[in-house]
């Protein structure tokens, strides 16, 4: 049988570790895109690198050649487009460059697709933070995008020109809304690895504070392992689609300190009101605090989502529990 071939923009990100190890399982032939760094890019997907159905290629979303060479040269059944400047705070500093990302490169690719092949399916890495500041209980794929920051806003235009894509061109062209999903992959200064290192750090005696800044936003945390499993459903339906994927539970900032304290059993107090709330353990140490450099200009206070047509179409729901996940992610810390 011919094997599909796939190109994953972003496979040096978290996602991209566990949509390649879920691809090359499936017999995929996988082309990743990495960016020239003056560091080593490929840390998490090491184990890759070796393997003989997975090729690695220079490319950057910012150089619509290098897209268009590779989508040319490779001519995949499949792309699946995970590449972005993913931090929501950093997209204030870097708003141009997280547009040019974001949003362009996404358009680099359908243009490419336009050109070369309007067969390749087409999957982009849509977020929850295009809901923004919302008044829905639940976020669905109905309800109104009200984005808080560059990186939101560029996402949206990201979906919509997608959507755009399918429909003017007939493109096989899907988006994903996909709430915030975690693993030990997640990158070090997202709030829940920031979390899980750091009280781990200070049990240990290693560290002597965790320094956060909103505490009271509210997010549905889910698993990346589980999260990729939905993406891969979306390129392999009948018709494209855009799929909202998450747990439909939420949870603070600081629930999820209580809930990660408790279950590297470290015991803590909560003091004080605003940028004087701290965190006491049992000694009376302070080790957590609040400072005013980790808030954002705009923030998102609250996220849940409604994967109902997830489950309903892609027979997916999310298999891995919240308590695992942060077990899992302590368990990495002290490998
Ligand atoms: P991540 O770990 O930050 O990975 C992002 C990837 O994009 C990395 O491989 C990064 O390369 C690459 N990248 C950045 N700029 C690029 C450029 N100019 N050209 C080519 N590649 C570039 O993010 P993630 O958590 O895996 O998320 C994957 C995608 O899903 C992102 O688009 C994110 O916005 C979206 N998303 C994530 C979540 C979540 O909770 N994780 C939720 C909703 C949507 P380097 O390794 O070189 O930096
Ligand atoms: O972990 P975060 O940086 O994730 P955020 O902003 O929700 O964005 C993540 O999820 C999105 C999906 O909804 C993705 F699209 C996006 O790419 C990314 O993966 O922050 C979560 C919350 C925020 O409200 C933030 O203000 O935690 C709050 N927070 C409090 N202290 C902190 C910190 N966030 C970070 N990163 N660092 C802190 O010290």
């Amino acid at each position: 049988m011919v094997k599909k071939k796939a190109i994953i923009f972003g496979v040096t990100g978290q996602d991209g570790y566990y949509l390649t190890e879920l691809l090359l399982k499936k017999n995929y032939i996988v082309h990743g895109v990495k960016r020239r760094s003056s560091s080593v890019p490929t840390n998490r997907i090491s184990s890759f690198l070796n393997q003989k159905n997975f090729i690695i290629h220079y490319g950057d979303l910012t150089d619509t050649s290098s897209i268009y060479n590779l989508i040319k040269e490779i001519l995949p059944d499949e792309i699946y487009n995970l590449a972005a400047q993913s931090h929501v705070g950093v997209s204030f500093y870097t708003p141009i460059f997280t547009a040019n990302v974001n949003a362009i490169g996404v358009l680099s690719i359908l243009e490419a697709i336009r050109t070369i092949n309007r067969k390749i399916k087409f999957y982009q890495a849509g977020t929850s933070e295009m809901f923004g500041k919302t008044i829905s209980k639940f976020q669905s794929e109905k309800t109104v995008f009200n984005p808080q920051s560059p990186y939101g806003a560029a996402k949206v235009f990201a979906h919509q020109i997608t959507q755009n894509y399918r429909d003017a061109y007939n493109i096989f062209a899907s988006n994903g809304i996909l709430f915030n999903h975690e693993s030990p992959l997640r990158g070090d200064n997202f709030v829940t690895k920031k979390i899980v290192t750091s009280l781990n750090n200070i049990k240990k005696g290693k560290q002597k504070k965790l320094i956060l800044g909103n505490l009271y936003s509210r997010r549905d945390w889910g698993h990346a392992a589980d999260y990729v499993i939905a993406i891969h459903k979306i390129l392999q339906q009948k018709k494209p689609g855009d799929f909202v994927i998450a747990t439909g539970r939420e949870l603070t900032i600081k629930e999820f300190v209580n809930k990660t304290a408790k279950i590297i059993n470290l015991k803590i107090k909560w003091r004080g009101k605003g940028l004087k709330e701290t965190a006491i353990d049992e000694n009376g140490h302070t080790i957590v605090m609040v400072h005013k450099k980790y808030f954002r200009p705009l923030e998102v206070d609250y996220l849940k989502g409604d994967a109902s047509k997830a489950k309903k179409i892609l027979k997916w729901k999310p298999k891995i529990s919240l308590d695992q996940l942060i077990k899992e992610m302590v368990k990495y810390e002290n490998r």
